[in-house]
């Protein structure tokens, strides 16, 4: 190669870079490893010998040309980026929190697990041996009309019959004597979703509801109040109070509906002299609960000659939005997913 044609290649890639619209990847192309540059500083070998120290210095002359042009449009294309102020305090990213209810949930577990019970789980979708026959509700028993039952589509078992979307926590009383062979003492509590054909104020259509059982010798009425009692201190604070009225279930007798006093009123029902306007009678019902029947003590193969037990079973919703201080009117709110909402817990 001869000098002059060297310098013709030259001119050829600074012609060429002078085309260049953007500086996107120039250093590359033109200055990086296999860049055109190096491409052509290779070819230096073939020079003539006596003009070699002059070819270098036109290699030289075009990598330093390349250089500045290169850092020239560099620097024009950061001169037009916006301005940073990088002393700005940052973006914070949103945080999302456990739901209300999976709180209330940790809160309930930690407080039944402080006197020995053991958080359990069963299935949702359940047989209904477990939510109605075994609790002393045999097929067609009018008392199953009191839970808007979701059955399920599927084929009916032998022994167990249909599949349904279970309607209360309390499908997990003879599952859990099953689990520990029959034999008490049994301390169960178990949180989990139920499904009704219900939706207003105070009923969705997926709900949550925790669920105690207890089986052993010699339990009885008192020991059922002084778990209530425990809870309803521990739950909503000192001075909280329960109270029992009778009631029916098939699967408890005798059974009762569970109240709580009203923190507003303190069980009164009054405030300044006027009726108390959350609780209109000082107490708020929040479930049933009763000692356990003979007839599911045997489904679950105890003997309730030798053994006898309680059971209680609230609504979780329920339960959470008479908290003092949340003033929670409508537990469909709970669900409706509007972080205008949910933010505040
Ligand atoms: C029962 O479900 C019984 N299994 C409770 C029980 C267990 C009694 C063990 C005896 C022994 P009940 O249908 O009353 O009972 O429901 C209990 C509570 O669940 C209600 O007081 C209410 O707080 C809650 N609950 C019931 N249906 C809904 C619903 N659709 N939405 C929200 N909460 C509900």
């Amino acid at each position: 190669m001869t000098l002059d044609e060297l310098k013709d290649q030259i001119k050829t890639i600074q012609l060429q870079f002078e085309t260049e619209t953007s500086a996107e990847g120039l250093r590359t192309k033109y200055l990086g490893k296999k860049g055109l540059f190096n491409l052509l500083a290779k070819s230096i070998g073939k020079v003539d010998l006596d003009s070699r120290v002059k070819a270098g210095q036109q290699l030289n002359f075009l990598k330093a040309y390349l250089n500045n042009k290169i850092t020239q449009k560099e620097r024009q294309v950061q001169a037009n980026l916006p301005w940073l102020d990088f002393t700005l305090p940052g973006l914070k990213p949103k945080v999302g929190h456990v739901h209300p209810i999976s709180q209330a949930m940790a809160e309930i577990t930690g407080i039944f697990e402080r006197i020995g019970f053991t958080r359990v789980r069963y299935p949702e979708v359940d047989w209904d041996w477990y939510v109605f026959e075994s609790l002393n509700m045999p097929p067609n028993h009018p008392a199953r009309d009191e839970w808007e039952t979701f059955f399920v589509d599927t084929p009916v078992d032998q022994k167990k019959g249909k599949l349904v979307l279970t309607t209360h926590t309390s499908n997990g009383q003879v599952r859990e004597m099953e689990r520990l062979g029959s034999q008490p003492p049994i301390r169960m509590i178990n949180i989990a979703r139920c499904y009704r054909r219900q939706q207003d104020a105070t009923h969705t259509q997926m709900f949550h509801q925790f669920e105690g059982l207890v089986v052993d010798k010699g339990i009885n009425i008192q020991h059922l109040k002084g778990t209530l009692d425990y809870f309803a201190q521990e739950f909503y604070g000192p001075g909280t109070k329960s109270r029992i009225r009778p009631f029916h279930f098939q699967f408890t007798e005798p059974s009762f509906e569970v109240d709580f006093s009203c923190h507003i009123c303190g069980g009164t029902g009054q405030v300044d002299g006027n009726k108390c306007k959350f609780c209109k009678s000082g107490w708020h019902e929040v479930g049933g609960a009763g000692m356990v029947h003979p007839n599911v003590l045997k489904a679950g193969g105890i003997d309730p000659e030798v053994y006898t037990g309680f059971a209680f079973g609230w609504g979780v919703e329920r339960t959470y939005t008479l908290k003092e201080g949340l003033n929670i009117d409508d537990i469909r709110l709970l669900y409706s997913g509007d972080l205008r909402f949910l933010e505040q817990f």
